[in-house]
């Protein structure tokens, strides 16, 4: 086919990841003809791309996989309670080979723009190689979390050692081995990389910007006999799901969080009562009661005390006071690790503790900050993404009028409509977008409910005659500003926090947290009332 020709589908999907092969196997079933463009060489997005040592999923995998299949859910055997990476990445293209999705992907294709055609109610999708493809329906599964930050440290390109990013990990892996490592960045990632990190390195220099909270895994393999149990009771357990808050109703790093009602009151407790919980539950015993997130005082307490956990754990008392987070606990999203903080007691492993004098410049041979150099071999950089709203502002979206979607959210604000969709940008659907529970769900959970949503739309649209839907402006912003009032004065949004999930982490990046705060079941059920109502709060035409 001619470079410049023009090729027409009924869809067109943005990316391969769990939500990309979801859409295309959801609406090729229904009949339209999908074309699948992803600017990777293979499936599986984050789990393709995050591939740097200790990699996993903070969610059981038998509820952070596709539950639409009954057959896929029985055939496929998780080996580990919280999945690894390898093990993620193997069912993804496990997936796309059952279900034979494959022949409707176009892989090496990156997207760099989508231009809204009024007369022909179709979207105009370019490729960065000069393709051109048309389709009256587009969905943006372009991933929450797929953009990398620039960690923006000048003379990073100077550096004449191995230099190394989280989020697009070598393929063939990385052997730390004799090497002096630092890795930048103390979120889940670079706590879920030190102990890994820290067993090959001759020398490993972790520089914390901000402290975190993280709690120990409950992760583990599988016991013999363990999973066929578990898939004996799939409809229970997928049951379970649908009613949790979280789309997790099993272990995970949520429930410290989602069973704290039931805890004590902090403010009231002992002393005694404070240093038993921490005595028996570790980290976990200064962050389980129930007036922590909902009083200032008693998040402060909770911090105070975290230390103390902390300081049973870490040896040296100055690293020990290093690790204690300056801001209140739930800013962020929740962290597990695998012996973090038993890792500072090695004595290859030192804390950077850039509060004390910051990253001044990248070297050729290492790392200069305002209290010292450091020499290295190897820089891990796990500095995060330009979450949310960053892929789809990477790509020139033009909607209605040639309005430019990436100027729109720069000047107002991450703004959509359940999450699903823009005012301006008809027929464009987003999976997780602004105001959806995403970040603080089972992605997997909440993402099969939006697509499914999505397609059930889309057929509505089809079959009902109509050209295009389109989020109406007015119930965008009800549904943006009823979830910015929801959280106001809590500790997602306290002045201190630096999250991703407020934006907060992007220079220039305008600071609102959109995450629906009411859980999945009231999204769902929302969702489906919407639908039912006749889409209301969108237009049909
Ligand atoms: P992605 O997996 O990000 O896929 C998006 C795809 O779109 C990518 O393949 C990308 O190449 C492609 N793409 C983007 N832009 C373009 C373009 N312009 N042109 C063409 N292709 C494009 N969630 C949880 O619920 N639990 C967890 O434990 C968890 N762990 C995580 C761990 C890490 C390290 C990270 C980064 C995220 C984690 N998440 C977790 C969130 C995770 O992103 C989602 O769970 C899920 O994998 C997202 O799937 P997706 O298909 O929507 O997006
Ligand atoms: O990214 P982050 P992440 N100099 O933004 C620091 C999911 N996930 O990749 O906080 C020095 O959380 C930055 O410092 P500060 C999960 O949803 C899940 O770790 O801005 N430091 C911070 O410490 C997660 O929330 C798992 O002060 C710099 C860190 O880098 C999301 O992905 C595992 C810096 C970035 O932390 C993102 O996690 C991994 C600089 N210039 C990811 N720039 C699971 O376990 C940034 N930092 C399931």
């Amino acid at each position: 086919m001619a470079v410049n020709e023009i090729q027409r589908f009924d869809a067109v999907v943005v990316g391969a990841g769990f939500s990309g092969l979801y859409a295309l196997h959801r609406l090729r079933a229904q009949g339209l003809r999908v074309r699948v463009l992803e600017a990777a060489d293979k499936v599986g997005g984050t789990w393709l791309f995050n591939r740097y040592p200790g990699a996993r999923c903070d969610i059981e995998s038998i509820e952070y996989s596709y539950s639409f299949s009954a057959e896929i859910q029985q055939e496929w055997n998780w080996t580990e309670v919280l999945p690894g990476q390898p093990e993620i990445e193997a069912y993804l293209n496990f997936v796309a080979d059952r279900l034979d999705l494959r022949r409707d992907i176009q892989f090496d294709t990156r997207v760099v723009a989508m231009t809204f055609d009024e007369a022909d109610a179709s979207w105009l999708v370019e490729t960065e190689d000069g393709q051109r493809f048309v389709a009256p329906f587009v969905v943006a599964a372009t991933g929450i979390l797929s953009v990398p930050l620039d960690p923006g440290i000048p003379g990073l390109e100077t550096f004449g050692g191995t230099t190394l990013f989280s989020n697009s990990f070598p393929r063939e892996g990385f052997d730390f081995t004799g090497k002096r490592v630092a890795i930048i960045g103390t979120g889940s990632t670079g706590v879920q990389a030190t102990p890994v990190v820290a067993e090959q390195a001759e020398q490993l220099y972790v520089f914390q910007r901000s402290a975190a909270y993280t709690l120990p895994s409950p992760g583990r393999p599988y016991e013999p006999g363990e999973l066929e149990a578990l898939k004996a009771g799939y409809d229970e357990i997928r049951a379970a799901q649908r009613t949790a808050h979280v789309g997790a109703a099993r272990l995970s790093v949520f429930s410290v969080l989602t069973n704290m009602g039931s805890h004590p009151a902090l403010k009231t407790a002992s002393r005694e009562e404070q240093q038993r919980a921490i005595a028996e539950r570790g980290v976990v015993g200064a962050l389980y009661w129930r007036d922590i997130l909902s009083d200032p005082e008693a998040g402060a307490m909770a911090t105070a005390l975290y230390g103390e956990a902390v300081a049973r754990i870490v040896r040296d008392p100055e690293t020990a006071a290093s690790l204690v987070p300056n801001y209140p606990f739930g800013c962020k999203r929740p962290i597990i690790d695998q012996g973090y903080y038993e890792t500072f007691n090695r004595d290859n492993v030192t804390l950077v503790d850039l509060r004390k004098g910051g990253i001044e410049e990248i070297t050729p041979t290492g790392i200069r900050t305002a209290q010292g150099f450091y020499e290295l071999d190897v820089i891990l950089f796990a500095t995060g993404f330009d979450a949310l709203t960053g892929a789809l502002a990477r790509i020139d979206v033009r909607g209605r009028k040639g309005e430019s979607l990436r100027e729109f959210w720069a000047t107002e604000g991450p703004y959509c409509y359940l999450g699903l969709q823009m005012a301006g940008f008809p027929n464009l659907f987003t999976i997780q977008g602004p105001g959806s529970p995403s970040t603080a769900s089972n992605f997997v959970a909440a993402m099969e409910q939006q697509i499914d949503w999505i397609a059930d739309c889309v057929a509505h649209v089809r079959d009902g005659g109509y050209r295009t839907i389109e989020a109406q402006a007015v119930a965008q912003t009800e549904w943006i500003d009823q979830i910015v009032d929801l959280v106001a004065g809590s500790v997602v949004v306290h002045p201190d926090c630096t999250s991703w999930w407020l934006g907060a982490n992007v220079p220039g990046k305008k600071r609102m947290y959109t995450t629906y705060a009411l859980g999945l079941p009231e999204y769902r059920r929302q969702c489906a009332q919407i639908a039912a109502a006749g889409y209301a709060g969108f237009t049909l035409s």
